[in-house]
């Protein structure tokens, strides 16, 4: 008797288990999947022709479609930037430049400033904005293309800009890029995408650790945290395990070092692989780095069963010893 009744919990813990897994199978959407990349500047100007771009940044645009990204972000410093500088061209000819390199997106392009595309009086924003006109203007007055959201099913991408060309009372000091956050409006945003229920929430900016305001990202269960800057790539998660991740991916402008992120959300999981030309055949196909960002929280069903299955075994063993 007692044999049978051990058979019968046996069966119905393995039925449990399928049904989880059934139900998980169900979760699984569509995959979304974007590329990032920041800097994607000509920063030695030492290529001809190309008015302050990465020459290759159309090569690049072509494999991150090739690998199925559907958008793709940049997370500043696109142009070399300045007027009569080096590159003798304008900021608005230098624009018009990296959005030829990169139309083959079709306007699911998204990116924030970096200090090099806009600047007090020398860049300022309008110059900007009119370049980039169709990023999205559903943040404060006055911020279109620098402060905004977007939305991917599970998923919000939130482009906060932490480059400008004032102070944040207005007042500009000549020429010194001035890094800060909007925070009162970051703050407002990440309350209400997480009072609207946003599975995933990517945040795009600048500079590592967003001007001093990561913490804020940690405090509201940011996924990840996209930036430039440093002509690097770092991935980090610099308030430790299980907190934000942190990738710095300032490698867009230099071809032996050129690389992006492909970020695929597949429901509730969320996995990236980083691509450059290692080989040196043109394509920048090769992975060179791939990691985790989020990984699903156990379900309650799921807690359930590991709970019960563990009874399960602990009174299989009680009755053997
Ligand atoms: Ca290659």
């Amino acid at each position: 008797m007692l044999k049978k009744n051990v058979i019968v919990k046996f069966i119905l813990a393995i039925l449990l288990i399928m049904a989880i897994i059934a139900i998980s199978d169900t979760r699984v959407s569509a995959a979304f999947r974007f590329a990032m990349t920041a800097d994607t500047k000509d920063d030695d100007c030492s290529m001809s022709g190309n008015v302050g771009v990465n020459p290759y940044l159309d090569e690049m645009v072509r494999d991150m479609k090739t690998l199925g990204a559907q958008v793709f972000l940049c997370g500043g410093d696109l142009v070399h930037g300045g007027t009569g500088g080096p590159h003798g061209s304008s900021q608005t000819a230098q624009f018009a430049k990296w959005n030829e390199l990169t139309s083959a997106f079709d306007g699911a392009r998204y990116m924030v400033p970096g200090n090099r595309d806009i600047r007090p009086l020398v860049c300022p924003r309008s110059v900007w904005q009119s370049a980039f006109s169709y990023l999205p203007d559903n943040g404060p007055a006055g911020e279109q293309g620098l402060n905004y959201y977007v939305d991917f099913g599970n998923t919000r991408i939130i482009a906060s800009c932490d480059q400008w060309d004032t102070n944040p009372d207005g007042s500009t000091t000549w020429p010194t890029n001035q890094t800060w956050v909007n925070k009162d409006w970051l703050e407002e945003i990440l309350t209400q995408t997480e009072n609207e229920g946003f599975e995933h929430i990517f945040v795009l900016g600048h500079t590592p650790g967003h001007a001093g305001d990561f913490h804020r990202l940690v405090a509201h269960g940011v996924d990840a945290y996209f930036c430039g800057d440093l002509h690097s790539y770092v991935v980090s998660r610099p308030e430790g395990d299980n907190t934000t991740l942190q990738a710095i991916v300032g490698t867009g402008g230099y071809r032996s070092g050129s690389g992006f992120l492909l970020v695929e959300v597949d429901g509730p999981m969320v996995t990236a692989k980083y691509y450059k030309d290692l080989n040196g055949d043109g394509y920048f196909l090769d992975v060179a780095d791939s990691f985790v960002i989020t990984v699903p929280e156990p379900t309650t069903l799921t807690l359930l069963s590991i709970t019960s299955v563990s009874i399960f075994l602990r009174r299989r063993r009680q009755k053997h010893n």
